[in-house]
């Protein structure tokens, strides 16, 4: 059977945690030849997500240094199946949709798949300052690498696991997201960013929209023009397989 890594940074999110973990259609995956395993990103929570996730059946990692990078690269490094999906422990990604995102991976033959959720139908998720924010960074992010990725704050990412050792991804906090998509269009992958469906948020948000937008725009601009690290895979453009593929079906969206 292949192995599916679900890696998922958590910080306070106990709460959110139970109801994460049972949108996950293990069932449906194994049918499709997956066996999931789920890796709970954890370093400073101080409301028991570490002991929520385990008795959930997750594995949990613990991150010493805090920040949202940091805590993808610790669960990457752990993580063992061939393909790792993403996305945060907060209600809002759609792991219902993963046998379909899973399954585009495969038939369109890419090796990183992004998800959009600037899209009609999800306005309700996103406060307006929030929705302009993310539309905003996403113009500077194609301007600057044009690799026509509409949505460049997506936390939700289905990928080759052997994609991860093939880029320089630095970020520690919460520029890591539009990093390692922008990495991984520079590095020469064949990547694809399809639409979901993005949910309101449970608990309390953990990103500092001031401080957290600034330092984005300064990495995007530090990424574009920094030298590569000498062990980096050569600079060629990478190739947008397609820009928008048909949603899923709703019932698939919906489903568990
Ligand atoms: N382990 C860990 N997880 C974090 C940290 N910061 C944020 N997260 C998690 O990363 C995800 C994204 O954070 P969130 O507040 O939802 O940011 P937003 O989606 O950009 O508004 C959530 O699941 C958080 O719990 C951190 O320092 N450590
Ligand atoms: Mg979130």
């Amino acid at each position: 059977m292949k192995v599916l890594s679900i890696v998922i940074p958590a910080l306070n999110e106990a709460s959110n945690l139970p109801s994460v973990m049972a949108t996950i259609p293990t069932a449906e995956l194994a049918a499709s030849g997956w066996r999931t395993e789920v890796v709970v990103v954890d370093n400073a929570s101080t409301d028991g997500t570490g002991d929520v996730a385990r008795a959930l059946g997750a594995r949990v990692v613990l991150q010493p240094r805090r920040g949202y990078g940091n805590a993808y690269h610790a669960g990457f490094a752990a993580a063992t199946g061939e393909v790792i999906a993403t996305g945060d422990a907060d209600r809002t990604y759609p792991f219902d949709a993963l046998p379909w995102l899973v399954g585009t991976l495969e038939v369109r033959d890419v090796e990183f798949m992004t998800t959009n959720r600037l899209v009609p139908g999800n306005d309700e998720a996103m406060k307006p300052s929030h929705a302009i924010a993310n539309h905003a960074l996403s113009a500077v992010s194609r301007a600057l690498f044009r690799n026509g990725l509409r949505d460049s704050q997506s936390g939700m990412w289905i990928f080759r696991r052997y994609v991860w050792h093939g880029i320089d991804v630095r970020s520690t906090g919460m520029a890591f997201s539009q990093e390692i998509k922008n990495a991984v269009s520079l590095a020469g992958y064949r990547y694809l960013e399809v639409p979901i469906e993005y949910r309101k948020r449970g608990g309390e948000v953990k990103l500092n929209a001031m401080r957290d937008g600034v330092a984005n725009l300064r990495q995007l601009v530090d990424h574009r023009f920094r030298r590569p690290r000498p062990r980096s895979v050569p600079v060629v453009a990478g190739r947008l397989v397609e820009n928008a593929v048909a949603a899923p079906p709703t019932e698939e969206l919906g489903a568990a």
